[in-house]
């Protein structure tokens, strides 16, 4: 591939009447724009142990009552992105959010998508759409677009979850925006029963397909559960990994995230190949190596670590004797709708 010319090359009276008039030559940036064989990424591999994270959430709590807050969150920022820009990967966005007991997180709506896995602690909601979804270790809780939500706390002990949301995709698409609410009202009824068997949806006598979100919740016991069965069921199965899916369409939960969980068996090393969508791993249960580019962490329950796309990763089961469950987001269903979603064997 040959060099092209560069911006020094041209008289600088030339490029002074092209910036005068708002042109730009394509050719000192169309290598940068259109990179031969791979895009030239920002997303640097990263890991945030939640052992160092956890004492500086509580010390939010000190220090910012939830008036002066509205959503107590420190935000998991990428620095290949630049910290200000408070995004991981182009499209996925990270926080660890904190409710202290009695604490209410006051009910808005926003065009960002944004899922929830809970991390530990005991008694909060979250209402979506007067949905009212328990808050569980390792549970997944959807707020797709537009849907009101809000979070509330009657339990004695602190509440942690990992925010996942869509908003840098929003923000670069200029389209992310909140209104505020009143407190909703709860009704009675909940998708996580309603749909709690896989394959089992409830008989649609009128309005299959009208709800685009029936489910808001899936429980972390129900997701383990299945996980295990499928390793049994299928011995030879290398990736044990299930994707968390709208029950009525089979299709994505969300439109722009992916998100889905793996379990990986004891001892077990699972080489992932490169794919053009940036991951997210949270580490629910166990304990886990996760190979990303030129970078080796060592998770811990609770940990969080994010890899670019276009990389193979390797993930390995520390534990000889139990099973590893890792929580994943990625931006697959993105990918997929711009046409450029790759795996490269
Ligand atoms: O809980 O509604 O991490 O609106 C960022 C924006 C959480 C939330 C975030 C939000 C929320």
């Amino acid at each position: 591939m040959h060099a092209l010319g560069r911006l020094e090359d041209l008289p600088q009276d030339y490029r002074d009447e092209l910036t005068r008039l708002n042109l730009v030559p394509l050719w000192p940036n169309l290598r940068a724009l259109l990179p031969p064989g791979l895009p030239s990424r920002n997303t640097r591999p990263v890991h945030w142990p939640y052992a160092t994270l956890r004492p500086l959430l509580m010390r939010a709590g000190e220090l910012t009552p939830m008036e002066k807050a509205e959503r107590r969150v420190l935000v998991l920022a990428n620095p290949g992105h630049g910290l200000d820009n408070m995004k991981v990967s182009p499209a996925l966005y990270l926080g660890m959010q904190l409710l202290l007991p009695k604490e209410w997180a006051p009910a808005h709506r926003h065009t960002p998508n944004a899922v929830r896995m809970i991390v530990e602690g005991r008694g909060a909601t979250t209402t979506v759409n007067g949905e009212q979804c328990p808050m569980e270790r390792g549970d997944l809780i959807v707020t797709p677009t537009g849907q009101w939500h809000e979070h509330g706390h009657t339990g004695d002990e602190p509440v942690v979850w990992l925010d996942v949301l869509d908003l840098p995709l929003m923000v670069y698409g200029e389209v992310s925006y909140s209104e505020e609410g009143q407190r909703q009202t709860v009704k009675p009824g909940r998708g996580d029963q309603a749909y709690a068997a896989g394959g089992i949806v409830p008989t649609p006598w009128f309005e299959r397909g009208r709800e685009a979100y029936p489910m808001l919740r899936y429980p972390w016991k129900d997701t383990r559960a299945a996980l295990l069965a499928l390793a049994q069921s299928q011995p030879d199965l290398q990736a044990v990994q299930v994707t968390y899916v709208n029950p009525d369409t089979g299709r994505d939960v969300q439109n722009n995230l992916g998100f889905g969980a793996l379990m990986l068996r004891p001892g077990q090393v699972l080489k992932l190949p490169a794919r053009s969508p940036a991951q997210v791993f949270h580490l629910i249960e166990g304990v886990v190596d996760a190979q990303i580019a030129d970078q080796r962490f060592q998770l811990a329950e609770a940990d969080t670590c994010c890899a670019p796309g276009y990389e193979t990763l390797t993930l390995s089961n520390r534990s000889a004797t139990a099973a590893a469950f890792l929580f994943i987001a990625d931006e697959a269903p993105l990918h997929r709708k711009l046409g450029v979603y790759e795996v490269r064997p």
